[in-house]
């Protein structure tokens, strides 16, 4: 799936798409953002991520925030991307014309809800992204409208037990480069608790059947991951690889440095 040109055309610097950095088996590690602010995308993607996705489905996020910390990201060598709330064009299009370059999509069931995702970051006649770049044209010059559809990556979510019985279908879909597995809704969609990974069983038979199917049609694996499961993941074939979550490293850190002064001082 990762056959289209690399885009010449554009005006101002565009960070390397992901479809480059998966050439050829590389793999992405980005980070993930859930609060609305501006200063966590700015550090997120100067922290040496391949991308950084503001998460518009969970927490906080609105439009005018998530336009900021795209362009944010943008001025980095990190991909922004954009998690919306749902396989919906009219908000799909409004973070494109953010300047979002790569999009997931939750909940996606079926191939024609992933035809349909694809659709709605494509101008016509691939698609049917209305035309309206007002962002990204002023931001990557006129080369903007064709490289989009060449380059932004259009990333479904495998997150329940149809979209896994599915997944043939869905990776069949043309345009569809990277699948992305939301573990916690899949452990629920298996009668699981919502936890980020589950021994052997049920759920490590989904991750399998999804990386076969990957690797089968050429598309890349993507998940929802951490620091701590990451060798796990990778060496399970998943190439796409969230790590980084500002929610958890802010009070990881905090917790762990209130603690630890404590104890300091305890022990003089
Ligand atoms: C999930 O685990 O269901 C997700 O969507 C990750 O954010
Ligand atoms: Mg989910």
């Amino acid at each position: 799936a990762i056959t289209r040109p690399a885009c010449e055309a554009v005006g101002m610097t565009m960070p390397t798409s992901l479809l480059t950095r998966w050439a050829d088996g590389g793999h992405t590690i980005g980070s993930w953002l859930a609060w609305r602010e501006p200063q966590a995308a700015e550090i997120a993607a100067t922290s040496g991520y391949d991308y950084v996705c503001i998460d518009m489905q969970h927490g906080l996020m609105d439009l005018d925030m998530m336009s900021i910390m795209v362009a944010n990201i943008a001025r980095t060598e990190s991909v922004p991307m954009v998690r919306v709330p749902w396989n919906e064009p009219g908000i799909i299009g409004r973070c494109l014309d953010a300047g979002a370059l790569a999009i997931v999509v939750p909940m996606v069931n079926t191939a024609v809800q992933a035809a349909q995702a694809v659709s709605c970051c494509r101008y016509a006649p691939e698609g049917s992204r209305s035309y309206g770049p007002v962002v990204p044209n002023n931001r990557f010059g006129p080369g903007y409208p064709k490289a989009a559809n060449q380059e932004i990556t259009v990333i479904p979510m495998v997150e329940t037990v149809e979209s896994v019985a599915n997944i043939d279908e869905i990776l069949a879909v043309p345009g569809v480069d990277a699948i992305y597995i939301g573990p916690t809704d899949l452990s629920l969609s298996l009668g699981l608790d919502p936890n980020m990974d589950h021994d052997g069983g049920p759920f490590e038979e989904a991750l399998r059947t999804v990386v076969d199917a990957c690797h089968r049609h050429g598309v890349v694996p993507g998940i929802h991951a951490n620091p701590l499961l990451v060798t796990k993941r990778y060496a399970q074939g998943f190439r796409m690889l969230t790590v980084g979550y500002e929610m958890f490293a802010a009070i990881g850190a905090l917790r762990g440095d209130g603690k630890a002064a404590r104890a300091a001082i305890a022990d003089l």
